[in-house]
């Protein structure tokens, strides 16, 4: 069959992002013996006029439509895609009557809404290469692909928390040596615009912090793929695209142990110069696993901290305490790794004794840079969401479309105020929702230059964080970004 797969993520912030899981999609399309072509909206003036062109060309017999992205996840300045979507969707509809199939990362948070919302004729929730195939063997056979288990269609009824109860459906395909299509893509324009690339080495999380989707996304058990694979993977990406920095999308990286350990062998084996981030948790995270990960070219490590006071993590349903955090912390130091906290304020049970004590440890970490949110976006299906509606706090249509933020009420006066005051004195925090993002020209100017990886690790040098700092000198403005759809609770 004729299949057009199209990614609709137009964001650019904090830097485009090469659609890995379509490409993934691509692949194992591909391999099944399809004929595909690509749709990719990210850049560009009038994208839609151009996905439509495209279609009247390839005369597609399937659309497959990526929606990686519900919102960006910040508040308050939140910023809500679904009316892109509904664009995307209106512009396919105009130009074909045939089938549209969507799936992806936002879309699988929201599978029953985003089919009502965008009318698609199937959705596939999770991670897809073995059903998107199954769907397109059903159509060219004539069977009603709505009786693969897992496929939405509009026509069934009754499906509420199916996806949910289904996580992360293991694909084989996947674990198979099948390499995500980056070819029919310009996977060089999003180095040269996004500074890095992307690759995936396992699937799944294990750990549970209440308010997290991925283990919802990916499954709750880890599923890795061979070191060799990973690095031939590695190697042909270098060779093909030049030398250009990594990112590995894995939830966290360097767990279980052993796995990040091979890959890092495996790089040193064959002596590759790659230069690459990640996230990790804190969690078993010694000096031999930092020093290796130094040696096998990582130059940025993003860990999962949320917050550094022992009831707070607890709350949160994290697995290490504080004195792991900082073990952690001054492990990565030693090895010369660059470190930056993520951290989420504001969840039930914060208190102000609670924030202080995450800042200032934070604070004597001396990390290279910070990225705290303001409140706790609620995810249908989350420990945290079923714990805030048994406890009559949020209703079960507080999890819906609309981008909702727990903010525990004692605190929610003060919290905003106080980190901004944080990252005034520090230069190093990035609040993400509270201040005005690099602005697209910004980022281009910084790519042009020449400057790769993740933008975060410029925050050791001054002149970074003196910009940084001036953006909190005008508290209250909206820096130009809409205020949409959200809700605080
Ligand atoms: C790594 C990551 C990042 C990195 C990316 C770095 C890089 N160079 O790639 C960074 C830190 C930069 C980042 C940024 C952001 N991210 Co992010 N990110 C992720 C993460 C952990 C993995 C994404 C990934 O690559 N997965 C691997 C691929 C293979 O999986 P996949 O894309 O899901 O694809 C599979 C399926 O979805 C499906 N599928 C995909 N497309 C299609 C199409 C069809 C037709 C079908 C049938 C199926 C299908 O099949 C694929 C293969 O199995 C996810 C969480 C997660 N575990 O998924 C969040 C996630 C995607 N991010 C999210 C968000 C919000 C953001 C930001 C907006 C945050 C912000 N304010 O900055 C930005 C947006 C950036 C942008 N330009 O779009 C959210 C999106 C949901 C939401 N709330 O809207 C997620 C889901 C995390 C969450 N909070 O739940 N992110
Ligand atoms: S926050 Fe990180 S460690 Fe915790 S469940 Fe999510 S991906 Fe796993």
């Amino acid at each position: 069959m004729r299949v057009l797969l199209v990614s609709a993520n137009r964001e650019h912030i904090p830097d485009p992002i090469f659609p890995l899981g379509l490409a993934y999609i691509a692949a194992a399309t591909q391999h099944a013996g399809h004929d595909i072509d690509v749709a990719d909206l990210c850049f560009g003036r009038n994208p839609l006029a151009r996905l439509q062109q495209q279609i009247q060309t390839f005369r597609p017999e399937v659309v497959g439509l990526s929606i990686r992205n519900v919102d960006n996840a910040a508040y308050p300045l939140t910023v809500d895609y679904l009316s892109l979507h509904q664009d995307v969707v209106d512009a396919i509809r105009a130009a074909t009557s045939v089938p549209v199939v969507l799936g992806g990362s936002g879309f699988s948070i929201l599978p029953e809404t985003f089919m009502q919302k965008l009318h698609g004729d199937y959705g596939i929730s999770g991670e897809a290469e073995d059903l998107f195939v199954a769907l397109l063997d059903a159509l060219e056979n004539g069977l009603d692909p709505g009786n693969i288990p897992g496929v939405l269609t509009q026509h069934r009824e009754n499906l509420a928390g199916l996806y949910i109860k289904l996580p992360g459906r293991p694909s084989p395909r996947w674990n198979n040596s099948l390499h995500p299509a980056r070819q029919p893509f310009d996977y060089g324009r999003y180095i040269r615009r996004g500074g890095t690339g992307n690759i995936q080495t396992k699937r799944g999380c294990i750990f549970k912090c209440n308010y997290c989707t991925y283990p919802l996304l990916e499954g709750h058990g880890f599923r890795e793929r061979l070191a060799t694979d990973v690095v031939d993977e590695i190697q042909t990406l270098l060779e093909t695209y030049g030398p250009h920095p990594l990112f590995f999308v894995d939830s966290i990286l360097n767990f279980p142990r052993g796995h990040i350990e091979g890959i890092c062998e495996e790089i040193l084996h064959r002596n590759l110069a790659v230069r690459w981030s990640c996230y990790a948790t804190p969690v078993k995270l010694d000096r031999n696993q930092a020093q290796l990960m130094a040696r096998a070219g990582c130059e940025g490590i993003d860990l999962g901290t949320d917050a550094v006071d022992d009831d707070q993590l607890r709350r949160l349903g994290k697995s290490f305490n504080a004195a792991t955090v900082f073990r952690a912390n001054r492990y990565c130091l030693e090895a010369g790794l660059r470190v930056c906290h993520t951290l989420i304020f504001g969840g039930p049970g914060e208190t102000g004794t609670t924030i202080r004590n995450t800042c200032r440890a934070i604070r004597d970490m001396q990390p290279t840079a910070v990225i705290a949110m303001t409140g706790v976006r609620i995810y249908p299906g989350t420990p945290l969401a079923e714990q805030l509606i048994a406890a009559g706090k949020i209703s079960r249509s507080d999890t819906g479309l609309t981008p909702t933020f727990y903010i525990e009420p004692d605190i929610a006066d003060f919290l905003p105020g106080y980190l901004q005051q944080q990252a005034l004195e520090t230069g190093n925090w990035v609040l993400p929702g509270m201040e005005p993002p690099l602005l697209p020209l910004s980022q281009r100017v910084l790519r042009a230059l020449g400057i790769s990886g993740p933008l975060w690790r410029l925050l050791r040098f001054p002149w970074m964080r003196q910009i940084s700092r001036s953006k909190f000198r005008r508290p209250g403005t909206s820096w130009g970004i809409p205020n949409l759809r959200r809700k605080v609770l």
